[in-house]
């Protein structure tokens, strides 16, 4: 017999070396004491400041926190988390930071059979038909100020689009270009009900861009484009001079907050760098809306766009569309607190973080009277999250670490007081964004942190040039403890932002229902499957199954146009079946209950093998049909 290492004998050859095998210190603690001395290493490497890389003490400290989601258990939340120039959006669960799925956005993807069927393909089209996007901004909708696990909106920086994504079923359902924007950056619909999406244009063209002004800087501008949410219709732009870079609501229905680094309107980093303040821009929505019902506005390229620029006279009087407020230079990240009371710009080339009382913004004659607080942080703030408790996390991209500060005490102190600042903590390289769980909701976890770090040196097996990026897990529920690294996970290039959500508040279909798709259900019953044509056009209607198609075989003539519909009747989830036609380039995934088509020229004579790509059964491989196209001639 094989099994010479059998239980019996009690001695097993390969046992796996534990933590408290490797380390003494870790065999002669307690794991109760273990923790309070797991903090203490915390608390201390974080009060050590920056020195760019981890200590042992910060790696000793993932065992702290328990992070560990057994075997067949759940995570409490899921992180989305946006792929940037990979165009998709991944869905980690937090704590474990495994990776449970990709959703296809602006990229076409084979797995899931997206821009392979006609209706993803001719979505895709419809929406300028290039091949990539540049996802950055995640942000779920929500309702009353809580995520209500309905949808999930991002930007698409490369070609000025934004995308809305389906949480019931995990997949991208609509996408809308904005002819007027070239470079959507920041992306956040209106709260606290999801009226609105709102595209950030980032980059200064003419408006329209159509070959006037080409080198007249100054006749170039940005806008904000608003979109419905629920039809993803676009409705409106509001037109302004400087560019805008991220945006959020603030938690009221009325007031948009973006940055703008560029108020120069210059298009050599030294003109964009030149001036001593930019901007926060803090659109009045409402403002803006009547200003479209009572007609003041012009229409380019099909779009209303409202006069928002500060010498317009819609910004005169009363209640102006726009209000423009002074900050440090170039700032970048902006948020608004979990209260609603302030809209807090990260300074990016000044250390500090600027907070403005948004309530200030109706009444103040001057926006910049807005302006409560300016807290000294350290270098490079880009982006600020927050807890449940009051508190403020800062990115420092510079200093790669990530400042806790008091937000409450930014307000009391001085201008540029560094006296808020409550911990500093070293993470990996370079961080950009941040996000702690429901963050930029009414009421966030503050429990879990997320930190994307932009490089990866050091942390991982190496493979080759271009390295995996690196997020960290924080716990940050304990105060006294600090913030506490738990976890360390590669990513594909390149996630940029994320957004946490805790799990029960989604509600993911495991199976499709029929009724939500565009295309009729196809039964096994004989006078629904069949295969019609039409001229040079093929028109097959068939369903699928473990382990056959409708037809065992389709016969068609060299040049046909072929159109094949198809429905996977299994009732049982997990179960998926796809269509697959070599040489055709025909790859089309069917869940259960889901019906998909798929068009192509049959323009070469000869057999081939319909076969069923997803592991369905133990007949998964006997699972085709064939093609049969007839020479021409
Ligand atoms: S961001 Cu998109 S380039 Cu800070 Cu959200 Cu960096
Ligand atoms: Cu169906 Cu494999
Ligand atoms: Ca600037």
């Amino acid at each position: 017999m094989t099994d010479t290492h059998a239980s019996e004998s009690g001695d097993r050859p390969t046992e796996i070396a534990t933590a408290d095998d490797r380390d003494p210190l870790f065999a002669r603690i307690p794991r109760r004491d273990f923790m309070k001395a797991g903090a203490a290493a915390g608390t201390m490497s974080a009060l050590a400041g920056c020195t760019g890389l981890l200590s042992d003490d910060d790696r000793q400290s993932a065992a702290d926190v328990d992070t560990e989601v057994p075997p067949g258990e759940h995570d409490d939340y899921y992180a989305f988390l946006s792929g940037g120039h990979s165009g998709d959006i991944r869905v980690y669960g937090v704590p474990s930071m495994r990776q449970l799925m990709r959703i296809p956005v602006f990229n076409i993807e084979s797995a899931r059979g997206y821009g392979h069927d006609d209706e993803t393909r001719a979505m895709l089209e419809e929406a300028g038909g290039y091949t990539w996007g540049d996802t950055h901004h995640p942000r779920p909708s929500q309702t009353d100020n809580t995520y209500d696990g309905e949808w999930m909106f991002v930007n698409d920086k490369a070609n000025g689009r934004m995308a809305r994504i389906d949480l019931t079923y995990f997949e991208t359902d609509a996408i809308v270009d904005l002819p007027n924007q070239q470079g959507t950056h920041g992306a956040c619909a209106l709260m606290p009900d999801t009226r609105l999406v709102f595209g950030v244009g980032e980059l200064r063209v003419p408006i329209p861009n159509d070959g006037r002004d080409l080198d007249d800087p100054e006749e170039y501008g940005s806008v904000l484009s608003a979109i419905e949410a629920e039809s993803f219709d676009h409705q409106w732009d509001v037109r302004v001079d400087c560019n805008l870079d991220n945006g959020d609501s603030g938690k009221d229905g009325k007031w948009f907050f973006t940055t703008s680094y560029n108020t120069e309107e210059g298009v050599t980093e030294q003109e964009m760098t030149s001036a001593d303040t930019d901007y926060v821009v803090a659109f009045n929505v409402p403002a803006i809306e009547e200003a479209v019902d009572a007609g003041e506005y012009e229409e380019i390229n099909g779009v209303p766009v409202v006069d928002g620029t500060e010498d317009s006279p819609l910004n005169d009087g009363g209640e102006p569309l726009v209000r423009y407020i002074d900050v440090p230079t170039n700032p970048h990240g902006v948020s608004v607190t979990p209260d609603g009371q302030y809209a807090i710009a990260s300074g990016k080339l000044d250390p500090t973080c600027t907070v403005i009382e948004i309530d200030r913004l109706d009444e103040a004659d001057d926006p910049n009277d807005a302006v409560v607080g300016r807290v000294n942080v350290g270098n490079g703030p880009l982006h600020t999250a927050y807890d449940d408790r009051g508190h403020a996390y800062t990115t420092l991209f510079v200093d790669s670490q990530v400042v806790k500060w008091d937000i409450e005490a930014a307000v009391d102190a001085e201008m540029g007081s560094e006296d808020p600042v409550i911990e500093k903590h070293d993470v990996h390289y370079s961080p950009g964004h941040l996000i702690a769980a429901e963050s930029y909701t009414g009421n966030p976890q503050g429990d879990w942190l997320i930190v994307l770090n932009k490089l990866s040196k050091d942390r991982f097996l190496p493979v080759g040039p271009v390295f995996p990026e690196n997020d960290q897990l924080f716990y940050i529920g304990d105060d006294d403890a600090g913030m506490e690294l738990v976890k360390d996970t590669p990513a594909y290039p390149e996630p940029h932002d994320a957004s946490i959500v805790r799990a029960d508040r989604l509600d993911p279909a495991s199976v499709y229902d029929p009724d939500d798709l565009e295309l009729d259900f196809i039964s096994p019953d004989d006078d629904e499957n069949f295969i019609d044509r039409d001229g040079d056009q093929v028109h097959v209607e068939m369903y699928n199954q473990r382990n056959h198609f409708g037809f065992e075989d389709i016969t068609v003539q060299e040049g046909d146009e072929v159109t094949i519909r198809t429905t996977n009747i299994e009732q049982e989830e997990d179960i998926l079946h796809s269509l697959a036609i070599p040489q055709h380039d025909v790859n089309v995934k069917v869940a259960p209950q889901e019906t998909r088509e798929v068009t192509f020229t049959a323009d070469q004579p000869g057999v081939y093998w319909m076969y069923c790509a997803y592991f369905c059964s133990a007949l998964h491989l006997e699972m085709r049909s064939r093609l049969l196209v007839e020479p021409a001639d």
